[in-house]
């Protein structure tokens, strides 16, 4: 009889605790609201009641960073890997696109049973098949892009992979699709990723007939605190997520599954609201703190102590081992994870040390190690950040003492010169590791999946050569290539044909009545030409049918070129389409 109790107490103890549940996991992001824009930082003028009520039942992170800005911190996210690791090395112009070698955290938790689903914005490719729900998401409500322009009555919306109509306010769109997600799902073990694209710009709160009321009385109630209208409009934004974050645990409480539900809230980069900072220095895009520290706190009631408080410097590439060890599915063995589970640190609700160094930096175009970066060892963190077309020198470096400084306005560099080499020895250490055998370029554009015969090639993707033709950003969907005025003005894309066919090409573009001229647009030797007729004014798009290519597999260039312009501009190109004809 003893016997028998030793070995069932050795089985008891043999099985880790966490194979008898896996835990469902929630996790929250928001996008660009700063680690100071949450009630519980103290800012007195905004109200995250919700948010701050959620991380007294959490353990509360206070050193944690993302990175500088949205996609580089998605791909860390998604697979534990710092960015550079993964090809993705921008936010634009296609280096916003995370390889398809990469395993991502839906994959993953996929192996081990879990129903996935991401509602929201992805940012970490638009063409199939580097969509969310080709890399393990089951389900995917959202956008693929940096940002959208409509927040109320949203156009680019699609469900896995098919654009749809939305009839409510951004925010509260994804918030349903997560509950209806989790509803369908209660009974096996899901990740719900909600990645909310707010209260990222532009700052639209409700304008619809039916949203304007709640927008207007939220933007009037921060006004009247004394806000510039700007302000107003982030924080009313913050506000909703706030709303929404309640309506997701009211439903875990009324579902049962509050126990069961690991709930975490983050957010993706510093903020960009100023009226209140707590101390910290900078903004988004920024590798001082205010650019990467990032708020982060986790509820697993009965699991980790609530009003737990972790003060060890710990990074977004260190969620993807936590949902890894949290579901029992071991790491993926044939890559480095940089990432390290917070589960220990979770469990005992405190912790002083995890990361010896964590790492920043953030250039617009392509990985950089001198001009804008930072290194923390916990205590002392080594910062340069210059202004662009500038070059650092050993000058602009700058050491701090986050424990005693942490508004980074005391430079001790000439104090330590020590600390100084051994932290740069050690960045540029980590970014030759991390940068190693990767070429940063866009990805080309793959053209003719079966998930998707129409491609919509886009002006930020683009190469583009000539005099006066140029790229206007304005929020991805609405960019155009303007400017073609002479023969020979071109704008190019890298396609990678998957399938081999005869596709037909059209245009979206505007044209002024005072402009106009030939277009020819050409893959190897197969040419099509259109003559554009004007549109209402330049910035009104419409769609023209150019004709058809016949396209070989494989790599190929696709050339957009002035044949003839007059008056101020052939036209403003804002998408190509290439749809397949099916044989
Ligand atoms: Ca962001």
């Amino acid at each position: 009889m003893t016997r028998w109790l030793m070995i069932l107490g050795f089985l008891l103890l043999a099985v880790p605790a966490m194979s008898a549940e896996k835990p469902n996991i929630l996790f929250v992001l928001t996008d660009d609201q700063g680690w100071w824009d949450v009630g519980m930082r103290g800012n007195k003028d905004l109200d995250t009641p919700v948010l701050d009520a959620l991380s007294e039942e959490s353990v509360d992170f206070s050193r944690f960073y993302a990175a500088p800005v949205c996609a580089p911190t998605r791909a860390g996210l998604m697979t534990g890997r710092y960015c550079f690791r993964t090809g993705l090395y921008n936010t634009r112009f296609g280096g916003d696109t995370l390889g398809l070698s990469e395993v991502t955290i839906a994959e993953q938790l996929k192996k081990v049973g879990y129903r996935t689903g991401c509602f929201g914005k992805w940012h970490l490719g638009k063409y199939a098949p580097y969509q969310p729900h080709h890399r393990g998401f089951d389900e995917f409500l959202g956008h693929y892009h940096g940002h959208i322009d409509k927040y109320d009555y949203p156009d680019q919306i699609v469900h896995n992979g098919k654009p749809v109509e939305a009839r409510r306010y951004v925010t509260d769109l994804f918030t349903d699709a997560a509950i209806e997600f989790i509803e369908t799902n209660q009974k096996q073990p899901w990740f719900c990723y909600l990645p909310f694209n707010a209260p990222h710009s532009p700052w639209v709160v409700g304008t619809s007939h039916d949203g304007q009321a709640r927008g207007d009385l939220l933007i009037n109630k921060y006004l009247k605190r004394g806000l510039e209208l700007r302000e107003a409009r982030i924080y009313a934004m913050i506000d909703i997520i706030d709303q929404n974050v309640g309506r997701l645990l009211k439903r875990l409480d009324e579902l049962k599954l509050t126990d069961n539900t690991v709930v975490l809230f983050m957010t993706d980069n510093g903020g960009v609201s100023r009226h209140f900072k707590a101390g910290l220095r900078a903004n988004k895009g920024s590798i001082y703190e205010g650019g990467v520290r990032v708020p982060l706190f986790v509820r697993w009631p009965k699991h980790f102590p609530a009003g737990g408080r972790v003060e060890a410097q710990c990074s977004h590439v260190d969620l993807f081992p936590t949902f890894c060890e949290l579901a029992g599915v071991p790491l993926p063995d044939d890559r480095k994870i940089d990432g390290m589970s917070l589960l220990p640190l979770l469990e005992a609700g405190s912790g002083q040390r995890h990361h010896k160094y964590v790492y920043h930096t953030w250039d617009r175009y392509f990985p950089n190690p001198n001009d804008r970066w930072a290194i923390s060892d916990q205590r002392w963190k080594l910062a340069c950040q210059i202004r662009r077309g500038e070059t650092a020198t050993e000058k602009n470096w700058q050491l701090f003492d986050l424990d005693a400084d942490l508004a980074e306005k005391n430079n001790l560099a000439d104090k330590h010169p020590e600390i100084v080499r051994r932290l740069r020895a050690e960045f540029l250490r980590w970014f030759d590791d991390v940068t190693d055998g990767v070429e940063y370029r866009p990805v080309p554009i793959p053209v003719g999946h079966t998930a998707e015969p129409l491609v919509e090639i886009q002006p930020s993707w683009a190469k583009w050569q000539g005099k006066n033709v140029t790229y206007v950003f304005r929020g991805y969907d609405w960019d155009t290539i303007e400017g073609w005025k002479e023969a020979g003005e071109h704008a190019t894309w890298k396609l990678d044909v998957l399938r081999g066919g005869t596709y037909e090409v059209a245009i979206s573009y505007g044209r002024s009545a005072r402009g106009g001229g030939t277009l020819r647009l050409s893959v190897g030797d197969q040419t099509v030409e259109c003559t554009p007729p004007t549109t209402p004014t330049a910035d009104v798009f419409t769609r023209l049918d150019v004709g058809t290519l016949v396209l070989s597999k494989g790599p190929a260039t696709l050339k957009a070129e002035v044949v003839t312009a007059h008056g101020t501009e052939l036209l403003r190109l804002n998408r190509i389409f290439l749809r397949r004809v099916p044989k």
